[in-house]
């Protein structure tokens, strides 16, 4: 499949280092150090302490009849199952993009308004970076390319503002999902969080007909840095779930696994590229297959 295909190949580097450190213990036969050298890999993947724990005792575990389908259904069995893709919305949505500066928001809210468009969504795009006005430009660009509305308000630094008007908007022309790109960075953190706070309450307290949906975008080569990017949003604001930019990249696209674990915040799509179509549904199999190098695509 196509599909498999991609994710497959952008975890690549991950797999080179996982998968090779997996084929090592398998040749050498389980031994402390061999073991040991197969928890610096997965640690050094970001796959987080207790999960690489736990796959050790795994390993261990099974060491005579083979472990390496063991450790598969363990990792599959510890992420969140597959969703559905949730479309049949009776409410309309309003997807809010948040993330550090640099994350990928911009180019994941464009990514996203073609993945909802394909399905047959009206979507809408809000430009509610105010704080760079190339922010705006390039939110334009991408609405142009994928023959997507944009609401933005050039004049107004106020995000609360354009959000205003972009859901005045998609009242008026019953947009199916407004995907609402956000500013990463202000004067100071604490500005940041407060104006995302004022976004929700705009929502919640104005236009209380559309259900809101929080991504957080992470970029997957900051490692232990995205989780703490995770965990500061998500004691501010909703977070659902993350967008995991910049897979194609990285050797240490185990982040998946502490993000669920410790945050409880689920990864929905995964990034693997620039351009539009680099966005996948995540798909717990495919991930764990693509780490172990256990797939069919192989
Ligand atoms: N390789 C790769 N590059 C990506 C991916 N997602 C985004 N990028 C690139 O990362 C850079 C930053 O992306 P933006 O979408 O502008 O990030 P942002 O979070 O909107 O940044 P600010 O607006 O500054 O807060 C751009 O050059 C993107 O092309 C991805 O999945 N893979
Ligand atoms: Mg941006």
């Amino acid at each position: 499949m196509a599909f498999m295909g991609k994710i497959f190949q952008a975890l690549r580097r991950t797999r080179e280092t996982v998968a090779d450190a997996f084929d090592s213990v398998l040749k050498r036969k389980v031994s402390p150090e061999s073991l040991e050298e197969l928890e610096d890999t997965l640690i050094s993947a970001d796959m987080g302490f207790d999960t690489v724990e736990a796959v050790l005792g795994v390993v261990e575990k099974n060491q005579k009849e083979g472990f390496i389908d063991e450790v598969e259904n363990y990792l599959v069995s510890i992420l969140p199952r597959n969703q559905n893709n949730r479309v049949s919305h009776s409410k309309p949505v309003v997807l809010m993009v948040v993330g550090v500066n640099g994350t990928g928001k911009t180019t994941s809210s464009a990514k996203l308004a073609n993945h909802y468009k394909s399905l047959g969504k009206k979507v809408l795009l809000v430009a509610a970076d105010t704080y760079r006005a190339a922010a705006v430009e390039q939110l334009k660009i991408w609405a142009k390319r994928l023959d997507v509305n944009i609401v933005c308000n050039e004049k107004s630094q106020q995000p609360s503002a354009v959000l205003f008007d972009g859901l005045t908007t998609a009242k008026s022309q019953e947009m199916d999902i407004t995907i609402v790109d956000t500013a990463g960075r202000l004067h100071t953190y604490k500005n940041l969080m407060a104006e995302l706070e004022k976004m929700y309450r705009v929502i919640e307290s104005r236009f209380p007909e559309f259900e809101i949906h929080s991504l957080i975008t992470l970029d997957a080569s900051l490692g232990q840095n995205s989780l703490i990017q995770a965990r500061e949003f998500a004691n501010t604001v909703q977070v659902d779930g993350a967008v995991l930019t910049k897979m194609d990249g990285t050797a240490k696209g185990g982040i998946v696994f502490p993000l669920y674990k410790e945050l409880e915040i689920p990864v929905k799509f995964i990034g693997i590229g620039e351009d539009l179509d680099d966005l996948f549904l995540f798909n717990r199999n495919e991930y764990v297959q693509g780490l172990l190098g256990t797939g069919e695509s192989s």
